[in-house]
């Protein structure tokens, strides 16, 4: 397998495993649920892991194995297992690592679905979680227990796009035997690789940037051989969340331009931050790639960038955010993110109508929230939509005044 120490080559030849009969220049896709043995023997011994090939194509499929093999080698780690969604990455590392009586400590902010499978799937098997800030270094080591198995954080954090320091959380967690899980999908490895820091398990909603053409659902998890064939052999097999061929092939593809696209998506959101920070109707700018935002400090340290998503509040009311939303032309409402589209939405209503309005609150997550995903466009047209829609609530406030 050939490998380069830059990262852009990587994505495109990193990682290549199945070379196919005719020496394709694109991967195969391996459209198949089952594999032919050659004599029953060879399938026992498939079975009992005392033989390579493959089986079956929920407990892994050569397609699969290069993406696999292609994130790994982006992530800096191992290995890495990929499932059917991004929440099928979550619970079955999730599950995989905990059992009834142990304990999580996780963000006080994340992902909704994410919260949710924490707040209600998680105890009703008998986990205990708890909900801390994890850039709080007293607040972590307060909340660990002689039961907790796992620390799990996203960063950037989802809305609010908060920051976590890596080194310090894997430095408390190797302290007391604790894996850790680092959500990567703000970021992808191109801004930033958790392994680099001493993290765990690394975990991509691949339908965002990876992928990054809005057409798939997936994810990923990276991490030491060990622990990734556990959860393979365990959670991913028995619970049958692996990804399918073509959406594996359709993310090695998207992978090919991850490094571009994702340099465009961080220059336009940096300049989109910029022209709302100065802008009279709004409150305030959330995006880390600002010397204003207080993650900014671990830019350079262990971001590259302050990544393609920022989020920001209105000044005046909820309905005249609603207004700006719905008079948007070229940006589409839509939730999700690192598409070629910019895409916008409102957390509160959407992603994280998942938190209690009280759960919300104490989360840190405005009502007035807006967050906006930079697509690809020529930052001028983004940055003129926005302009002519905030012109327009302007007026509507008025009218309604
Ligand atoms: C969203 N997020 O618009 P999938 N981790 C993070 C995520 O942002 C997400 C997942 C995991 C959004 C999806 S809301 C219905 C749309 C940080 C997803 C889960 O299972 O691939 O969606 O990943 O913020």
């Amino acid at each position: 397998m050939w490998t380069s120490k830059h990262l852009e080559t990587n994505t495109i030849h990193g990682g290549k495993t199945s070379q196919g009969e005719f020496g394709p220049l694109s991967t195969p896709i391996y459209q198949t649920s089952t594999f032919v043995f050659d004599s029953v023997e060879q399938g026992a011994e498939r079975f009992a892991g005392e033989a390579q090939g493959h089986i079956y194509s929920r407990l892994g499929n050569p397609t699969v194995d290069e993406l696999e093999a292609r994130m790994a080698l982006l992530e800096g780690t191992e290995a890495a297992a990929a499932f059917g969604s991004g929440m099928g990455a979550v619970s079955a590392a999730v599950l995989g690592l905990l059992k009834q009586g142990d304990h999580l400590v996780t963000s006080h902010r994340l992902y909704g679905c994410t919260f949710a499978l924490f707040n209600h799937q998680l105890p009703a098997f008998g986990i205990e979680v708890s909900f801390v800030d994890l850039s709080d270094e007293r607040a972590v080591r307060a909340a660990i227990k002689p039961n907790t198995k796992v620390i799990y954080g996203e960063t950037p954090i989802n809305p609010c796009l908060s920051v976590i320091d890596l080194d310090l959380i894997a430095i408390i967690a190797k302290s007391a035997n604790i894996t850790t899980i680092i959500d990567n999908t703000f970021m992808s490895p191109v801004l930033q690789q958790p392994a680099k820091h001493g993290i765990d398990i690394i975990l991509h909603s691949a339908t965002k940037f990876l992928n990054g053409h809005g057409d798939v659902v997936a994810g990923i998890l990276c991490g030491k051989k060990d622990i990734i064939d556990q959860i393979k052999m365990t959670t991913r097999k028995d619970m049958g969340a692996i990804i399918s061929p073509h959406d594996a092939w359709l993310i090695i593809r998207g992978l090919k331009t991850l490094h571009l696209r994702v340099e465009r998506h961080n220059q336009n959101a940096l300049a989109v931050a910029s022209y709302l920070q100065d802008h009279p109707m709004i409150k305030k700018v959330d995006y880390p790639g600002l010397a204003s935002h207080s993650g900014y400090k671990l830019l350079g340290k262990q971001m590259h960038g302050g990544g393609g998503v920022l989020a920001f509040e209105l000044n005046g009311s909820f309905d005249q955010a609603v207004a700006f939303m719905n008079q948007l032309q070229m940006c589409k409402r839509a939730v999700s993110l690192g598409d070629a589209e910019t895409l916008i939405q409102h957390p509160a209503s959407m992603t994280h109508s998942t938190y209690e309005p009280e759960e919300l609150a104490a989360a840190g997550i405005p009502q007035t929230l807006v967050r906006l995903a930079a697509g690809l466009e020529h930052v001028d047209d983004i940055i003129a939509d926005i302009e002519q829609a905030l012109v327009s609530a302007k007026k509507h406030a008025k009218s309604a005044a």
